[in-house]
């Protein structure tokens, strides 16, 4: 055997320390809480596929940064602006007009204020950002998890995606679907990382990056991290939706799930 490879014992063990900090370390995340993880944790048989998922699976940590790690400059890319007036009106007021709006399958739709979204208890996270294009930064990202505004909306069974509607038309398509959209499934919109950002680098985020709200799921290229949110909507399927794939990029060719 070679020195590089961990006997199997060793493994579980390492899979079963590394579960305990991610629990000691999320704070209040929707994974520590989810009673799914409890009953999961009370079974030793699941030692071993709870490491698989941990260590190297969908439920495991995008890598995090110390502060020093924070990229002088974060480009700006896609959309810098979203046109017409609605949006400029919103920029006007300091969004204080502005609502997400959470609807489709749930139980309690919702209209959340940014005040809302700074009330509920938030997640601070410094990451790298990777875009298709060849570029990366690393930013400091702020704002409640998905997971919490999707236990206030209470999801019906058939729930499968979350969809997020953006203020942004990227293309003046010619079939009207130019509209800049994304989505995720319930792992990913599930996932301790995955928040709505409303700052970056401790200050409210800029127009370019997408004020006053933003998708972050850190396992996810570039065009995943959707700007200018304005509706969230809990779905079970996607093609019915602009062209079908299940998002702006999508749509025209690119993964739906971008896993990096
Ligand atoms: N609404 C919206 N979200 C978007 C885009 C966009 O054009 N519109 N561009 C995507 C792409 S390709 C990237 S790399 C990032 C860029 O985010 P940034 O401008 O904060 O760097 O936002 C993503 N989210
Ligand atoms: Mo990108």
């Amino acid at each position: 055997m070679s020195k590089f490879q961990l006997p199997r014992r060793r493994f579980l063990t390492l899979g079963a320390a590394g579960f305990g900090s991610l629990l000691l370390g999320g704070c209040g995340d929707g994974l520590s809480e989810s009673p799914d993880f409890e009953s999961f944790l009370a079974s030793a048989e699941n030692l071993t596929y709870g490491s698989q998922r941990l260590l190297g699976g969908r439920r495991s940590l995008a890598r995090e940064f110390s502060s020093t790690a924070v990229s002088p400059e974060f480009k700006v890319n896609g959309t810098h602006k979203p046109d017409g007036e609605e949006y400029a009106a919103l920029v006007e007021s300091h969004f204080a007009d502005w609502r997400l709006r959470v609807d489709g399958l749930i139980m309690k739709p919702l209209a959340l204020s940014l005040a809302d979204l700074k009330a509920a208890p938030q997640r601070t996270q410094i990451t790298r950002h990777d875009c298709v294009e060849g570029w990366s930064a690393i930013g400091k990202w702020q704002g409640p998890q998905l997971a919490n505004v999707l236990n206030q909306a209470q999801l019906l069974p058939n729930a499968r995606f979350v969809v997020f509607h953006c203020a942004d038309k990227y293309e003046e398509a010619s079939d009207g679907n130019g509209q800049y959209y994304e989505s995720i499934d319930l792992i990913d919109a599930f996932h301790p990382q995955t928040i709505l950002a409303h700052s970056l680098n401790d200050a409210p985020l800029t127009v370019g990056h997408g004020a006053p709200l933003r998708l972050r799921v850190e396992r996810q290229l570039g065009y995943k991290q959707a700007k200018y949110l304005m509706r969230i909507e809990i779905t079970d399927r996607l093609d019915k939706i602009a062209r079908g794939k299940g998002g702006f990029w999508p749509d025209r060719g690119y993964e739906w799930y971008a896993g990096i």
